[in-house]
C-alpha cells in the first residue's frame, strides 16, 4: 500500500508497441488500417517526456511462423514447448526492411527500444515478458529506474502485442492506460474478448484522443 506523503510524483511514460512495417499495410503480417495510428502517435507523444518502443525481432527459422511446419497453414494453433502457440506469416525478421519501424513515425523522441521474440523456441507478445513468463526484456525495470507509475500503451497489434504488454503493465503495478483511438487490431472479435479481460484487470481503456488528458 502507498503511504501518503506531502507529495505525490506521477510519472507517465508512452510505451509504442511494433509500429513496424510488417504491421502496416502492404506488410507480411498487416493489421488492417494499421496506418491510420502512425499521425495519431505522432501527435500524442509531443505529450509525454518518456517515450520507449518494442520491435518484434524474429530469427527467420522462428517456431511461430506457419513455414517452420510443413503440414499446418497460418493461424493454426500448435503446441510449443508447453504453451499454445499462433502460427503467424514470417514477419519482422531481424535486420530486414519489415522489422524496421516505419518511416512515418517520428521515432527520433524514443529512449528506449525493446526487442522481444529474439528465442527461436518461444513467442513474446508482450514487451514485459515472453509468452511463458521465462524472461523478461528489461522494460519493467527500465521504466521502475525512470520512476514511471503510469504507463500509456498504443501501437501493432491491439489484440495481441498492445493487449498482451498491458496485461503484464497492470500486473507488475504500473497504473495501465490502453489508448484505443491509437491502436488497430488484427481481428475485431480479438479486441472486444480483449477490452473484457483488461477492463477486469483493471486497465484504463481511453477510447478517444479528447479524454487523454495528461
Ligand atoms: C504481433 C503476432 C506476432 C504483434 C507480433 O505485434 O501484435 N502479433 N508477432
Ligand atoms: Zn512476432
Amino acid at each position: 500500500m502507498y503511504k501518503a506523503s506531502f507529495f505525490t510524483l506521477i510519472m507517465k511514460a508512452l510505451l509504442v508497441v511494433d509500429l513496424q512495417y510488417d504491421f502496416l499495410p502492404g506488410g507480411k503480417l498487416a493489421v488492417p488500417n494499421g496506418n491510420e495510428i502512425i499521425e495519431v502517435i505522432n501527435r500524442i507523444q509531443e505529450k509525454f517526456e518518456l517515450i520507449i518502443a518494442t520491435q518484434d525481432w524474429h530469427p527467420q527459422n522462428h517456431k511461430s511462423f506457419a513455414s517452420q511446419y510443413p503440414a499446418k497453414k497460418v493461424f493454426d494453433v500448435v503446441d510449443l514447448n508447453g504453451l499454445n502457440q499462433v502460427l503467424w506469416p514470417d514477419h519482422c525478421i531481424s535486420g530486414t526492411k519489415g522489422a524496421e519501424f516505419t518511416k512515418e513515425w517520428n521515432s527520433n523522441c524514443i529512449s528506449a527500444i525493446f526487442r522481444k521474440g529474439l528465442d527461436r523456441e518461444i513467442d513474446s507478445y508482450s514487451g514485459f515478458f515472453d509468452n511463458g513468463k521465462r524472461r523478461n526484456t528489461g522494460l519493467a525495470g527500465y521504466l521502475r529506474d525512470k520512476n514511471v507509475s503510469e504507463l500509456y500503451i498504443c501501437g501493432l497489434a491491439a489484440d495481441f502485442c498492445v493487449f498482451y504488454s498491458a496485461v503484464d503493465a497492470v500486473e507488475l503495478d504500473f497504473r495501465t492506460y490502453f489508448l484505443d483511438f491509437a491502436t488497430k487490431p488484427i481481428t475485431d472479435t480479438g479486441l472486444i474478448e480483449a477490452k473484457k479481460i483488461m477492463k477486469l484487470k483493471g486497465i484504463e481503456i481511453v477510447e478517444n484522443e479528447n479524454q487523454l488528458i495528461l
